[in-house]
């Protein structure tokens, strides 16, 4: 028997209402308006197989729109994933239920990505379509041909990273994403007259795109606009035309249903006004059964695709690609060549030796710069430019898109398949910032690589000296902010940023030129996130604790100490978060208990308590100033002829 479209969508607008009566808050609005457009796109279009959700070649669905997580629970469940069930969704936005508040891509397979912070879903959809085509132009149509779909309000195409992320889509010709509008014209203060008057079909046709519109509560308009989006070349946003809230007979088209319940009331008469004559949870047999139909729609196209990877030539690069498992064979050749001969290098710079290195062998990397590829020098002989005319290309120009950079980087890294990595100056991660926490949130294996980490910039003054931005970082949980202090620290580092398969790492790195400390690396001593770099001389008396470029600096003050005959030791501390990991002993002994503490690190000195104690603390606690390097150094008491005296008098008192 043949079941109506319409009913279909009815039982996600049911579910939807339900679920959030039951929790007694939560967002029916837009489920119940794009129940119309899910319908079409998962029982007609949306490539898939509920019976393997982790499918490499799946079609990839985004709820940008991340309040309206039930759009993507109800389609979920009726499709027939194993998670949620019916119990799930029943306990929606409680604890214990994967069927969180907004979308979480780590509690639900199916759940592609984490979204609610608008905007940013859509971006990463352009990441994973970036994904797509990459691997599509590695491994061939055989194993790689799928599109990204995305469903994104009002709210996702007012958000600044929207225009960051439509221009790099439009630029990079990304044709198999198509971005369903949620054109319902209420945001949650009302209509969207209220605050915007934008033409955005306009906006999106000059950005390169494809524009479509259509009724999203016609079924054969919806499908017109899916045919004609999937095969236009351009990415495609289709504008669709709905009521917020469709199907509550006095709610629906208002900003009533965008973030609340129904209430009793409407919800009965949403009921009489569906048709929908049956209690909450619960949908008819023959209704599930198409959509269980639905579910294995893809079943067959699933099989032959597991057929042709049995029989590729590309099978074990393909599967040790998606498992995630880079080689790290590159690292003890660089780590010996810096041995044998030291490098005096700015840290960017050993950064891009180990680069080169580690993208000769690992071609899962793919790179870019935020329009600082020579300052950031993230670009290496093997990553060539990735543009429409070579999606193989390994290199990504993102332009002056700092923000839509890191949200297409997360994903790519949740696509599978790809590690990225991005460059921009560290002053600027606080323009990344909202997609780094998503980096970790969603533990996206994300590097970010950050130059110019200090009043170390010199000349261009306090708008490009980051003072609060490392310990701001530091923050963010599940973030690794790594700040090597040479040549050996940072290929350290990039290696444990690329083994970390479950989160982003982030490499602060300097501008100016340091010494080659380590004389070994026998052991990744950066994995320790401190350690003792130099141990005292004399009778220990003071342990100083530095990253990056003030570790040699400390090592200038525990020679004037020791000079003095007052012990110190050195601990280079280029990772915070993994030297928290540790066990209390080691960092106990690390530390010293006896010893005067002093942190030395060119950004602000809140924090540093944490490993201090009543030591002392030095650092930047105002904003920088624009003159020469040796000249900022020196005026914020950075230099060991300023540390050393007020050690000395602390040690006396
Ligand atoms: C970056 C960000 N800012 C604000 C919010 C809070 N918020 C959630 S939904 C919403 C309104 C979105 O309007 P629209 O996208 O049109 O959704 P609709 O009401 O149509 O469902 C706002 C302001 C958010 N989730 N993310
Ligand atoms: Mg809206």
């Amino acid at each position: 028997m043949t079941v109506a479209p319409a009913d279909l969508a009815n039982a996600i607008r049911a579910l939807s209402m339900d679920a959030v009566e039951a929790a007694g808050n939560g967002h029916p609005g837009m489920p119940m308006g794009m129940a119309d457009v899910a319908t079409v796109l998962y029982t007609r279009y949306l490539k898939f197989d509920a019976a393997d959700p982790k499918w490499p070649d799946r079609d990839r669905f985004v709820v940008s729109a991340g309040h309206g997580s039930m759009l993507a629970y109800a389609t979920l469940y009726l499709t027939g994933y194993a998670r949620p069930t019916i119990n799930d969704i029943r306990n929606f936005r409680q604890l214990g239920s994967p069927c969180a508040g907004h979308p979480e891509n780590f509690e639900l397979a199916g759940v592609e990505c984490t979204t609610g912070p608008l905007g940013q879903g859509l971006a990463m959809a352009v990441g994973m379509a970036v994904a797509e085509r990459h691997l599509n132009a590695v491994f061939g149509d055989a194993l790689v041909d799928h599109r990204t779909w995305v469903v994104a309000g009002d709210g996702c195409l007012m958000e600044g990273i929207n225009h960051e992320a439509v221009g790099l889509a439009g630029h990079l010709g990304l044709g198999r994403l198509i971005v369903f509008w949620d054109d319902n014209r209420i945001t949650i203060d009302g209509a969207t007259t209220l605050s915007t008057s934008e033409d955005i079909p306009a906006r999106y046709t000059a950005s390169g795109w494809h524009v479509e519109a259509c009724d999203g509560h016609d079924f054969d308009d919806i499908t017109r606009a899916i045919e004609s989006a999937m095969t236009d070349e351009r990415p495609s946003l289709i504008a669709c035309r709905t009521l917020i809230g469709k199907g509550a007979p006095n709610k629906q088209g208002t900003k009533a249903p965008h973030g609340s319940p129904l209430g009793k009331d409407e919800v009965a008469a949403t009921r009489v006004a569906l048709g929908w004559d049956y209690p909450p949870f619960e949908v008819p047999a023959d209704l599930l059964e198409t959509w269980r139909d639905a579910g294995k729609r893809g079943a067959p196209e699933h099989a032959a695709w597991t057929a042709r990877l049995a029989t590729s030539t590309h099978a074990g690069e393909f599967a040790r690609r998606i498992d995630g498992k880079p080689a790290s064979d590159w690292l003890k050749p660089h780590l010996d060549a810096l041995l044998a001969a030291p490098q005096k290098i700015a840290t960017r710079k050993a950064s891009e030796i180990a680069l080169v290195a580690a993208t000769a062998e690992l071609p899962e990397m793919l790179g870019g710069s935020a329009d600082l590829t020579g300052s950031n020098f993230t670009r290496t002989p093997s990553t060539t430019t990735f543009d429409r005319s070579d999606y193989a290309g390994r290199y990504i120009n993102y332009g002056i898109r700092e923000f839509g950079m890191a949200a297409a980087m997360n994903g790519m890294a949740l696509h599978g398949g790809i590690i990225p990595y991005g460059g921009t100056f560290l002053i600027f991660s606080d323009y990344c910032r909202p997609a780094i926490r998503l980096s970790a949130l969603q533990k996206a294996r994300v590097v970010y690589v950050m130059t110019h980490d200090s009043i170390g910039v010199g000349e261009d003054g306090p708008t490009h000296q980051p003072i609060e931005q490392i310990m701001s970082l530091r923050l963010i949980p599940d973030l690794d902010v790594y700040r090597p202090c040479d040549a050996i620290e940072t290929a350290e580092c990039w290696a444990l940023a690329l083994e970390k398969a479950d989160g982003p790492s982030l490499l602060a790195l300097s501008r100016q030129n340091l010494p080659q400390l380590r004389t070994d690396a026998d052991e990744n001593w950066s994995a320790r996130g401190g350690y003792r770099l130099r141990a005292a001389k004399a009778a220990r008396q003071v342990v100083l604790i530095a990253s990056g470029s003030e570790v040699a600096l400390a090592v200038s003050v525990a020679d004037e100490l020791e000079a003095r005959d007052i012990g110190a030791d050195v601990v280079s501390m280029p990772c915070w978060e993994r030297f928290d990991r540790q066990s209390v002993a080691y960092q106990d002994d690390v530390l010293g208990s006896e010893a005067l503490r002093v942190s030395i690190e060119a950004g602000t000195t809140m924090g540093w308590e944490r490993y201090t104690a009543d030591g002392l603390r030095f650092g930047i606690d105002s904003f920088g100033a624009s003159a020469p390097i040796d000249d900022l150094y020196r005026l914020f008491g950075l230099t060991a002829d300023a540390i050393t005296p007020q050690i000395i008098d602390k040690l006396k008192k």
